[in-house]
């Protein structure tokens, strides 16, 4: 790897990072301040830092450890790998220890069904800054949901947190029972209460699902969010191919195994997508003040998290070695399941530099809804599915980012490297 990148491109996460940091530590202080880079790191009030104060008044004795910061540059906590989540997939079969999950059948139904609990934790969003999140199965955002169209996703759901929650399933779910809001089925669950939603995993694509108890921008901003990924059945595709593209003209038989190789490649039944590094990325902000505003934004929660650390480029994951870029193999298309969960903030948005990339909008088309471009917007809940090919770039560091600068600025800026 040449070294002069990494020193360069170190030097710039740190430095954005200890402003961050610095001006989070401080009193009053908006995001807005931060951007003006005023050397606030020096004159911060530590104890004023109400990070993990909630917006409901419940100010605790849980929140006094806030004095306790590390050093700038190190996370304390290793409760979250924000480069684990990337390829964590939850498909029944099998998935992650935190995540109860099995698949048994009804006749021919195949019924995937995992447990999801909503709890309150405290999570780590920058180095030392932690926020009050409210999330499913202690994890924001909560796991990804992995499954085939044409399954039955079955959750069954317990409130093991202090606010009434829920469950809304962004699916075309056909029982208004199982939507998931407060005036539906069985409405908001208070705590201890349990039920088991049901929902038909359709159409194909990069799905979504979070809380939908009111008011509703608190509870997506805690942190009850997650990613359900829906694979296409390339033997589907193969009877309706008509379903999955956005053309009117005659179907050959040539487009109909175009559509259903990418069927293939999408499905993680399949070996064909055993060429394609698949990963998921959750962009978020977190309003650690209340003050309707985001103080910290982030692909996967961790402000920074794919940044180039000092001692990175070489090592794994440890605690307090907080950051490193997301390396990639050359060779490999690299698919991002992109998802936009951010509140307060009209729109989020992805840019990859020094390359392009084809965009499937939602994903429930197998042909890309645009081609070739090097930034795409989403809104709130907005999801797409990004096909990035670096097989022709040399090896070293390639940033990508919101494209709101600010956003970038103030944690959501990454890097790929390419090996
Ligand atoms: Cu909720």
């Amino acid at each position: 790897m040449p070294s002069h990148d990494y020193k360069t491109a170190g030097a710039m996460t740190k430095t954005l990072e200890e402003r961050l940091v610095g001006a989070l530590k401080g009193e009053s202080i908006d995001r807005r301040t931060v951007l003006g880079g005023l050397g606030l790191a020096g004159a911060a009030g530590i104890a004023g830092f109400s990070g993990g104060a909630s917006a409901d008044g419940d100010h605790g004795g849980g929140d006094s450890h806030h004095g306790n910061f590390g050093a700038v540059g190190e996370y304390s906590g290793n409760q979250f790998d924000p480069h684990e989540y990337l390829y964590q997939f939850n498909t029944g079969y099998d998935g992650q220890e935190n995540v109860t999950q099995e698949v048994y059948m009804e006749g021919d139904q195949r019924i995937r069904r995992f447990e999801l609990n909503a709890v309150d934790i405290e999570i780590e969003i920058a180095p030392g800054i932690t926020f009050s999140a409210w999330s499913y199965n202690g994890q924001v955002p909560g796991p990804t949901l992995r499954v085939t169209e044409g399954d039955i996703i079955e959750v069954e759901f317990t409130n093991l947190g202090r606010h009434a929650h829920t469950i809304h399933p962004h699916v075309k779910n056909i029982n208004p029972a199982m939507d998931g809001i407060p005036t539906n089925g069985p409405g908001v669950l208070d705590t201890g209460e349990s039920y088991t939603y049901r929902w038909k995993a359709q159409p194909c694509g990069v799905q979504f699902y979070h809380c939908h108890s009111l008011p509703l921008k608190e509870h997506i901003h805690r942190g009850l969010y997650g990613v359900i990924i829906v694979d296409p059945d390339p033997e589907r595709v193969r009877e309706n191919p008509r379903d999955y593209i956005n053309y009117d003209g005659p179907m050959t038989d040539d487009l109909v195994s175009q559509l259903v190789t990418k069927a293939e490649s999408r499905n993680h039944e399949y070996d064909e997508g055993e060429d394609v590094n698949e990963m998921v990325m959750v962009m978020n902000g977190f309003d650690t003040n209340f003050d309707g505003d985001n103080e910290v934004y982030a692909a996967n929660t961790r402000a920074f998290a794919y940044g180039v650390g000092d001692t990175d480029g070489k090592g794994n994951w440890e605690p307090g070695e907080t950051k490193r870029p997301i390396q990639v193999d050359g060779q490999q298309l690299q698919r991002v399941y992109l998802v936009n969960a951010i509140e307060f903030d009209a729109i989020n948005s992805f840019h990859t530099h020094s390359n392009f990339f084809d965009y499937y909008d939602h994903g429930t088309m197998l042909t890309p809804t645009l081609k070739t471009v090097d930034t795409v917007m989403q809104c709130q809940a907005q999801r797409g599915i990004l096909e990035i090919d670096y097989s022709d770039h040399e090896p070293g560091l390639y940033m990508f980012h919101a494209h709101q600068s600010e956003f970038a600025e103030l944690g959501w800026m990454s890097f790929f490297e390419v090996v």
